[in-house]
């Protein structure tokens, strides 16, 4: 057994370990949410899984593995109503799948295809921020936005434990403060910035800590329970909907794959505590809570994870299919008169590429 950090110290759980702790249960949500929640995972966790094994046949380019941290994005959005606003960052790629947003246009994104972009306002879900942390003002002001015109919309917007690092997560965090803005932050503290640990990133006990200098509340819960996430999400929603403004979302996990199929964390990582989380990771934990419930059968876990896969196949044939995109796209929107410099640069490129 790992050391506990102080990071996974005192975390909010519904789901119990089906011995010593005891399963809890969430007010309000019916058997048919159950399941619903169950369905979102298995789509994101096929997703994720698919999307590696892509990356390793040329298929995607480089690409940043979220696996057990679908819990937290599934249980997030799932308190959400579909007026309400998501900011992605590059860990929650795949959330807009939970909107309906196809898989191929996601897979197009990871493929640099323009038929990869969407317009934010079609889903309400942002474009996926690769940054770190600028997005955070970006979901301020729209949450503001939404109290000025009197809107009953919140946002919510994700970022890692590295992102609180970041000056504009301080902006943000501050001003949706300052202006009571209807926003969530949800922080993925999933221990690691690529290979800083979280211990080196702050001299924060923890990281909901910083909430209190922004006049907020910092809840911390178990990021690898999705009913833990989804309760404060929708509390936190709560808030945000009744005028009383943001919350700071502390989600712990461990950061069970590598940061992206770019790293290799055995430089870097504790392998022994990596195995750990993956016995516990978040998928498995609620596919047992569910059949202690009685409500999961092999054949119906079977469906799900069938009609996934599916939806992937379908997704990466038609990203494949797209004709490639015409090579001035990568000059295109930079300048209203594009410097002379630029024409040569493209007309070679054409000249070696073709196109
Ligand atoms: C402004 C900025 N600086 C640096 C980077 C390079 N970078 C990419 S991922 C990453 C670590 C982020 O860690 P964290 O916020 O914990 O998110 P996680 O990847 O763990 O989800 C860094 C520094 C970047 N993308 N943007
Ligand atoms: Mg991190």
């Amino acid at each position: 057994m790992a050391r506990v950090l102080p990071a996974e110290r005192d975390l909010r759980r519904v789901i119990g370990d089906g011995e010593r702790v005891p399963d809890g249960e969430v007010e309000g949500l019916t058997e048919a949410d159950l399941i619903e929640l169950h369905r979102w995972l298995v789509l994101l966790r096929t997703y994720d899984e698919r999307s590696v094994v892509y990356h390793s046949q040329g298929r995607i380019g480089t690409y940043a593995i979220f696996w057990n941290h679908e819990a937290m994005q599934a249980g997030s959005v799932y308190a959400l109503e579909r007026e309400d606003w998501i900011f992605p960052s590059y860990r929650e790629c795949a959330i807009g799948l939970l909107r309906g947003l196809p898989a191929e246009t996601l897979l197009s994104w990871w493929r640099g295809h323009p038929s990869g972009w969407w317009n934010p306002a079609d889903w309400n879900v942002a474009s996926i921020c690769v940054p770190i942390g600028t997005h955070v003002p970006h979901a301020a002001g729209l949450a503001w936005g939404k109290k000025l015109r009197g809107e009953s919309a919140c946002a919510i917007v994700y970022f890692g434990d590295g992102a609180t690092s970041e000056g504009s997560f301080h902006e943000g965090a501050n001003l949706a403060g300052v202006m009571r803005a209807p926003l969530v932050l949800f922080c993925n503290n999933n221990q690691w910035a690529i290979s800083t640990p979280v211990q080196e990133q702050t001299a924060a006990k923890t990281l909901a800590d910083k909430a209190a200098g922004y006049g907020m509340p910092g809840v911390r819960v178990d990021g690898a329970d999705v009913l833990a996430v989804y309760e404060a999400t929708r509390e936190a929603v709560a808030r945000a909907r009744a005028g009383e403004g943001p919350t700071f979302i502390e989600a712990v996990t461990y950061r069970s794959a590598p940061h992206a199929t770019a790293d290799d964390p055995a430089a870097y990582i504790d392998l022994a505590r990596v195995e750990e989380a993956k016995e516990h990771e978040c998928l498995g934990r609620y596919e047992a809570y569910l059949r202690r419930l009685g409500l999961l059968s092999d054949e119906a876990a079977e469906a799900v994870r069938v009609e996934a896969a599916e939806l992937m196949r379908a997704g990466i044939a038609a990203a494949e299919a797209e004709p490639p995109a015409d090579l001035g796209l990568v000059f295109s929107h930079a300048y209203a008169d594009p410097p002379a410099s630029l024409e040569d640069d493209l007309a070679e490129l054409r000249r070696i590429l073709g196109g």
